[in-house]
């Protein structure tokens, strides 16, 4: 990795317990720069942390975005013990630095954050086990409920417009437009695809806008690898990732859980013919997020629960597709065509979902009669 920082000066900056002992890059995230630390105490026993160099190309203002997380975690805490559960494995929590502060910002304007690691729990990059993707949709689900009393008026839009497909489509339009890599050509089928689905892009926009879908507090970021499951129940016990919780739809929340839970290969797998999506795996999550945040949600946002599936992958086939026309400024990426590879997966979803759309109707229709 090329950085201009040196991990043990970042280390010492924060409320660690014991001795320090190594740093090393941790998980699958596209935009932060996550590391686990360990440490040892005076008995020996080894003890581990969750260290993020924060993405400020992404998250403009860290300052916003640790407020956001300050007081949704505060939220959370509250709820889990009123309700008897565990806080410190329920939800993240921050390691303060040595001058009380929830990040720290070197003297080169990195930014640094800490968290408590949750052991005995794990992410998965794609579904192992369908139990894991029920239990996730219950996690998520009740992620939603216990923030439903949260003020709204408080959150900072950490990425403005992180949503709004319809911008995401006009910013689409004029990458190719500009072209700066000379991709565009290459990429004729590929630039299709998003036009003759420009439609889609306004369907909830306007719901919203005519007040028929209601604003919530939302994660915005529910991809299978932001659930830590538990190592012995298989409960989704711990949602992460929370740089992203803003008002929003919980169909946005729901249509990006299918896009990564119920997805038959990995998002950058380049064999098309294994990209799709499981209705069994759609059927699980469904009925895992119906069980926790089902009473809430309105006939509308039952109805459009497919729909939702789709539209979060075409967008997130669209953001990739942009980032290989703009040149890989925005996700991080392992190869040349990492960004075209993952679009056109994606692209490959989104087809399938087409095709099985009908099916997911019914699946709808008979997890919530
Ligand atoms: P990104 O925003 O880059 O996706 P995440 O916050 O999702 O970064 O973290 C990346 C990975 O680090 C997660 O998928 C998870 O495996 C691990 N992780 C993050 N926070 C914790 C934590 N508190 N305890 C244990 N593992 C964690
Ligand atoms: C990013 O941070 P991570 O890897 O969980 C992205 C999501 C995309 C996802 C695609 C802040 O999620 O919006 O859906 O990649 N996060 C941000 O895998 O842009
Ligand atoms: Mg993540």
């Amino acid at each position: 990795m090329n950085v201009n920082y040196d991990i043990n000066e970042i280390i010492k900056q924060f409320n660690f317990s014991g001795n320090f002992i190594k740093a090393e890059p941790y998980g699958f995230g596209h935009i932060n720069s996550t590391f686990c630390v360990y440490f040892q105490k005076g008995d020996c026993s080894i003890h581990r942390y969750i260290l993020q160099k924060i993405n400020t190309n992404v998250f403009k203002s860290p300052e916003n975005l640790m407020e956001n997380i300050e007081n949704v975690t505060a939220h959370l805490k509250m709820k889990i013990m009123a309700s008897g559960g565990n806080p410190n494995r329920e939800t993240l929590i921050i390691v303060t630095t040595k001058d009380g502060k929830s990040f720290y910002k070197s003297e080169t304007g990195d930014c640094f954050r800490a968290y408590i690691f949750i052991e005995n729990a794990r992410t998965y990059q794609l579904v192992e086990n369908p139990k894991h993707l029920y239990n996730s949709g219950k996690a998520f689900g009740k992620f939603q409920q216990l923030l439903s009393d949260f003020p709204a008026e408080k959150l900072h839009e950490t990425i403005p417009d992180f949503h709004n497909t319809v911008k995401r489509y006009e910013t689409f339009l004029k990458s190719v437009e500009k072209d700066v890599k000379g991709r565009a050509i290459e990429v004729k089928d590929e630039i299709k695809f998003v036009m003759d689905r420009a439609d889609d892009t306004k369907v909830l926009l306007n719901l919203l806008k005519e007040n028929k879908l209601p604003l919530r507090v939302t994660h915005n970021d529910t991809k299978f690898n932001n659930v830590m499951i538990d190592d012995i129940t298989g409960e989704g016990i711990c949602i992460i990732d929370l740089d992203t919780v803003m008002p929003g739809l919980s169909l946005y929340d729901f249509g990006d859980s299918i896009r990564s839970g119920a997805a038959t290969a990995e998002e950058d797998d380049t064999d098309l013919s294994k990209v799709g999506i499981s209705l069994e795996l759609f059927e699980n999550f469904t009925r895992g997020f119906i069980e926790t945040a089902g009473k809430s949600l309105t006939d509308m946002e039952i109805k459009l629960l497919p729909f939702s599936a789709k539209l979060l992958t075409f967008e997130c086939g669209i953001r990739f597709l942009t980032d290989y026309l703009d040149g890989d400024v925005y996700f991080k990426i392992h190869r040349e065509k990492h960004n075209l590879e993952r679009a056109r997966n994606q692209f490959k979803m989104v087809a399938d979902i087409e095709a099985k759309f009908q099916q997911m109707e019914a699946i709808i229709g008979k997890v919530c009669q």
